[in-house]
C-alpha cells in the first residue's frame, strides 16, 4: 500500500535558552526525519509572552514560527514525533503556557478534523494568535485557516504585535549557544 502523503503546518515556539538556535536545530531534525517529506520553514518573529493572565512584557520574549511541511505518518505518529523533538531540546512542563525551551504544535493535518484526549486539530487557539498568524502569512500569503477563513483577515482582527528578530535577540541567542 502506497502511504499517503498529507500537507500539515507546524508552530515552534521558545522563550528559555538559545531560543532560534533551537527552532532552527528542531526544524532540520524534523526535516529529516521518517515520514517527514517537504519542509518549509516561515522566517522567525520575536513576540510577547502569552500568558494565562495574558500578554506578560516582563516574561522573556519568544521566538516563534511556523513551518509547512508534508508526512506520511498519522496523527499521532507525529504528534509522538514532535513531544520526542522537544524532549531532545530540553523541553519540560511545569506549567501550563509557562516558560518553555521548545513547543512544537501541530496547526492544521490536512483537512482533518482530530478531537480526542491527546489531540485536537485544528489547533483550537492558532486562530487568534499573531505570533501564529503573522509568521504564517510570511510563508503563505494567501493562507487559509480551516474553519475560519483567511489567514490575513485574522490578523488584522487581532493586531500583529509581533516583530521582527532583532539584532539584540540575535546576539542574546548566539551568546547562550557559545556557552554550551
Ligand atoms: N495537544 C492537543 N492538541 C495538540 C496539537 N494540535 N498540537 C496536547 C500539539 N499538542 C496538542 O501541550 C499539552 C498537550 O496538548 C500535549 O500533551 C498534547 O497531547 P504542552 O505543549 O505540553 O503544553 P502547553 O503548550 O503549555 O499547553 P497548550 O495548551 O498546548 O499551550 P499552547 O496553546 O500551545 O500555548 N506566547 C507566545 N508569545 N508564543 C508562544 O508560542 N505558547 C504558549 C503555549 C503560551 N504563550 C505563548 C506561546
Ligand atoms: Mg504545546
Amino acid at each position: 500500500m502506497i502511504a499517503q502523503v498529507v500537507p500539515i503546518l507546524l508552530a515552534f515556539g521558545s522563550n528559555l535558552g538559545d531560543r532560534s538556535g533551537t527552532i532552527a536545530a528542531a526544524q532540520r531534525e524534523l526535516a529529516a526525519s521518517a515520514g517527514i517529506i517537504e519542509f518549509s520553514p516561515s522566517p522567525l518573529r520575536e513576540t510577547i509572552a502569552l500568558t494565562l493572565d495574558g500578554p506578560d512584557e516582563t516574561a522573556p520574549r519568544y521566538v516563534n514560527g511556523v513551518a509547512r511541511a508534508t508526512t506520511t505518518l498519522s496523527p499521532h505518529q507525529l504528534l509522538d514525533l514532535l513531544q520526542a523533538v522537544e524532549s531532545t531540546h530540553g523541553r519540560t512542563r511545569e506549567t501550563r503556557w509557562g516558560d518553555r525551551t521548545l513547543d512544537i504544535d501541530l496547526i492544521l493535518f490536512g483537512g482533518r478534523v482530530v478531537q480526542d484526549e491527546r489531540l485536537t486539530v485544528p489547533h483550537p487557539r492558532a486562530f487568534e494568535r499573531d505570533f501564529v498568524l503573522a509568521p504564517w502569512i510570511a510563508l503563505e500569503p494567501d493562507a487559509v485557516l480551516m474553519g475560519h477563513g483567511r489567514v490575513a483577515d485574522l490578523l488584522a482582527r487581532v493586531g500583529d504585535t509581533t516583530l521582527p528578530l532583532s539584532a539584540e535577540t540575535e546576539a542574546a541567542d548566539a551568546a547562550v549557544r557559545e556557552t554550551r
